[in-house]
C-alpha cells in the first residue's frame, strides 16, 4: 500500500470516528418518544412523619405526595385548574386526559389535538383560594418534559392583585428547546420583564428532562434563594429588589404548576416536537422556619 492511499485510510477512519462520536451526541441531547410508559417517581414520597417532615430547620406545613389512586385528578382541596387559552397556545383543560395522578405522581400532558380554537390541550393548576403562604420553602420533584416549544414552570404568585404588581417567583421554568437550562427569577411592579433573573445548568450539560430533579426556592424576610438539588445557584436580596422598586415579597403567594405549550419566548412546536408531552411532579411540598 503506497502513502498515499494509506493516509485517505486514516482519514476515512478519522472521519468515521467523528461521525461516530457526533451521532452519539445527538443521540444524548434527543428528546425521546413516550414508549407509553409513565415512569415510576422512585418512592420519594415517604411517609412525612418526625425528622422527615423537617430538614434544616424548616417545617413541613403542606404537601401534595399526589398518592392517590392511578387516574384520579388533582385533589381538589388542594388545587384547582385554570381552564382555557390563558398564556401560550394550548387549551388548558381540568380533563383527566390532560391532568391525573399516576405511579405516585402527577402527571401533566401536553396532548397534539383541535380544541377550544387551539391546536393543543394542556393543564395549569394553582392553588388558589385553597393555599398560600409568605415566606418558606416551597419544593417540587419534577421530571420536566423536552423539545421545541414546550414550557413546563413551577412558580408563585401574589395571591392578591394585578399582575406584575401582585409579584412573581418563578422557581423554574424551561424552554423545550433549551434542554439543559432552566430559568428562575422574579417578576415585580417595576420588572416585568426584568433582570432580577437567572439560568442554571447541570454537570456535563445533561438534560433536564432525563431525571426528576428538586427544585426548591427559600424565602425569608430578607431574601430569596434558588436551589436545584440542593446547589443554591441563585440568590436575589430585599436590599437589591427595595432599590428597585421591586419588593412585593412580604405577602402570601399561591403556588402553579403548568405545561405551557407554545407563546412568544420560546416559540410554537415544530415538527421534531413529541406529543403527548408530560410532566411528572412527584410531589410539592411547603415549609415553615420555627
Ligand atoms: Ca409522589
Amino acid at each position: 500500500m503506497g502513502t498515499a492511499p494509506c493516509i485517505k485510510l486514516y482519514a476515512l477512519l478519522l472521519v468515521s470516528a467523528v461521525i461516530v462520536i457526533w451521532t452519539g451526541v445527538e443521540i444524548k441531547h434527543q428528546c425521546l418518544a413516550l414508549d407509553g410508559q409513565i415512569p415510576n417517581s422512585d418512592n420519594q414520597s415517604a411517609q412525612l412523619t418526625g425528622e422527615s417532615a423537617t430538614q434544616d430547620g424548616w417545617f413541613l406545613v403542606w404537601n401534595d405526595e399526589f398518592n392517590a389512586p392511578d387516574g384520579t385528578p388533582p385533589d381538589s382541596s388542594k388545587w384547582v385548574c385554570n381552564i382555557g387559552r390563558i398564556n401560550a397556545e394550548e387549551y388548558d383543560t381540568d380533563s383527566t386526559r390532560n391532568c391525573f395522578q399516576q405511579n405516585g405522581q402527577l402527571v401533566i400532558r401536553a396532548i397534539r389535538e383541535d380544541y377550544g380554537g387551539c391546536h393543543y390541550t394542556s393543564a395549569f393548576i394553582k392553588t388558589r383560594g385553597k393555599f398560600s403562604q409568605a415566606y418558606g420553602r416551597f419544593e417540587a420533584r419534577i421530571k420536566i418534559p423536552c423539545g421545541q416549544g414546550l414550557w413546563p414552570a413551577f412558580w408563585l404568585a401574589g395571591a392578591k392583585g394585578k399582575w406584575p404588581f401582585c409579584g412573581e417567583v418563578d422557581i423554574v421554568e424551561n424552554l423545550g428547546k433549551y434542554p439543559s437550562k432552566i430559568y428562575s427569577g422574579i417578576h415585580g411592579p417595576a420588572e416585568p420583564y426584568g433582570r432580577f433573573n437567572s439560568t442554571y445548568s447541570l454537570k456535563n450539560d445533561a438534560i433536564f428532562a432525563d431525571d426528576y430533579h428538586v427544585y426548591a426556592v427559600e424565602w425569608d424576610a430578607t431574601q430569596i434563594k434558588w436551589y436545584c438539588d440542593g446547589i443554591n445557584y441563585y440568590t436575589v436580596t430585599k436590599e437589591q429588589l427595595v432599590a428597585a422598586n421591586n419588593w412585593v415579597f412580604d405577602k402570601p403567594f399561591i403556588i402553579s404548576l403548568d405545561l405551557f405549550v407554545g407563546g412568544d419566548w420560546g416559540g410554537s412546536p415544530d415538527n421534531t416536537t413529541l406529543f403527548p408531552a408530560d410532566m411528572y411532579v412527584d410531589y410539592v411540598r411547603v415549609y415553615k422556619k420555627n
